[in-house]
């Protein structure tokens, strides 16, 4: 039996974590800007999706929160925390690395010529405060997938052309550990927002990573879904194995998007959620396509971990009650609280990364146990500020105190040689 399984990799919430509004185009980050964030209480609630996950019987691993605030990028453009202008200051003090979906695109080994996992890391470079995540987020990927026989690790690509990772590809395939299709949405326009992903990116990692013609198709985004707030794919739509669950307006051709899907592997299961149903507005609000859609074990089918906002709208439950009791994939709904990511636009999905691997071959500091995330919610309960207000961003001690609850956690995890 093979030994590849999906393995789900969460961001640790870190501890700059807050709201300063710095994501055009993502309403809930302009909608909760100025608001107060609870760093601890987000770290906790993401803990608590890890723990509910691996209780499923999933693998799941995590990343480390990056060095925040990031003085080098600061240095970088001539300043530092004290003297910096207000947007620059909260852009070097972000917690967005939390967002795993954004840190790097992954084509498991199956879908690969030379038969190794390829993963590139995201450039991020449309919004500021991402943009300088990524030295942080590759350092982290060589040594969670040092073993070269196994993982092939490609460096960003190169500006101009803007690269989100995860969340803007998806795979299609008979089961986890065999050759697939990869699903590369990209943006044109989206209206009064930015396209975050650039087709030239979506087919430039493709070419690194090695997929044949066969494997990858390029699929543009709805503009009217970027304008009404999906600023990534993963807002509207997801994948799991065989099936892709959609809504109806999240593709720019959805139909001729579904025939190629289907003329390349015919045993694919499309749900879409029609508009009627699911109004593209509610399903931004309620988050549902930002599910994680995993297998479970034991033939038991499939499951969404759904942000616990899905339950609270009306529609949108009533939608996913009658799918789950259908004769169809999805058997069970599992919603989560993760209300602190999701007031900045972070749903279940976006707080992870997929890689399909053996966990043997992956550095086992990355992967998480039971005990592992008791001693990181020690870490988290001692060290995470309680809460921040975008206006104590240029008081030193709390950048401190940052610093520091992040080299505890660093410390505890085993991470000697991460930067600070
Ligand atoms: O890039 N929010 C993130 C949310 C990312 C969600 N990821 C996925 N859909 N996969 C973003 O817009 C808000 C930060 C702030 O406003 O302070 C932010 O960056």
């Amino acid at each position: 039996m093979s030994a590849l399984v999906e393995i789900n990799f969460d961001g640790i919430i870190g501890p700059s974590h807050n709201y300063a509004g710095l994501s055009i185009g993502n309403i809930a980050s302009s909608s909760n800007a100025g608001e107060t964030a609870y760093p601890r209480e987000a770290a906790m609630q993401g803990i608590a999706k890890m723990r509910h996950n691996l209780g499923l019987g999933l693998a799941q691993g995590f990343f480390m929160p990056l060095d925040r605030p990031n003085e080098a990028w600061l240095a970088s453009l001539g300043t530092t925390v004290t003297d910096a202008e207000p947007h620059l200051r909260a852009a070097a003090f972000s917690a967005s690395s939390m967002w795993a979906a954004n840190a790097a695109t992954i084509s498991p080994a199956p879908d690969a010529s030379d038969g190794k996992c390829h993963l590139t890391v995201a450039n991020l470079q449309t919004m500021p405060h991402r943009s300088h995540e990524w030295p942080g987020t590759l350092a982290q990927l060589k040594l969670a997938f040092a073993d070269r026989g196994h993982f092939s690790i490609h460096a960003p690509i190169p500006s101009p052309f803007g690269d989100e990772g995860a969340a803007n590809h998806m795979r299609l395939c008979p089961g986890h550990d065999t050759p697939g299709i990869e699903i590369f949405v990209y943006g044109k326009s989206g209206g009064p927002f930015p396209a975050r992903q650039h087709i030239e990116a979506s087919k430039a990692v493709a070419r690194k990573h090695g997929l044949g013609a066969d494997r990858a198709i390029f699929a543009q985004q709805a503009e009217i879904a970027i304008a009404a707030g999906a600023f990534h794919n993963d807002v509207v739509a997801v994948a799991n194995e065989r099936v892709l669950f959609t809504h109806e307006q999240a593709f720019e051709q959805p139909d001729a998007l579904y025939e190629a899907i289907r003329a390349k592997l015919p045993e694919a299961e499309i749900i879409i959620v029609p508009a009627d149903r699911v109004s593209l507005a509610d399903a931004i609000k309620s988050y549902l396509f930002n599910a994680q859609l995993v297998t479970l074990p034991d033939a038991a089918g499939m499951a969404l971990i759904l942000p616990s906002e899905a339950r609270e709208n009306e529609a949108v439950w009533g939608y996913l009650t009658d799918l789950a009791a259908g004769n169809g994939p999805i058997r069970r709904l599992c919603p989560v609280d993760v209300r602190q990511s999701m007031a900045n636009g972070g749903g279940p999905a976006c707080l992870r990364l997929r890689v399909v691997a053996d966990p043997a071959t992956v550095d086992p500091r990355f992967l998480a146990t039971p005990a592992k995330l008791d001693a990181i919610s020690a870490v988290v309960t001692e060290q995470w500020p309680k809460a921040i207000n975008p206006d104590q961003l240029s008081d030193p001690q709390l950048g401190d105190a940052i610093g520091r609850a992040r080299e505890a956690l660093l410390a505890v995890c085993g991470f000697t040689e991460l930067d600070r």
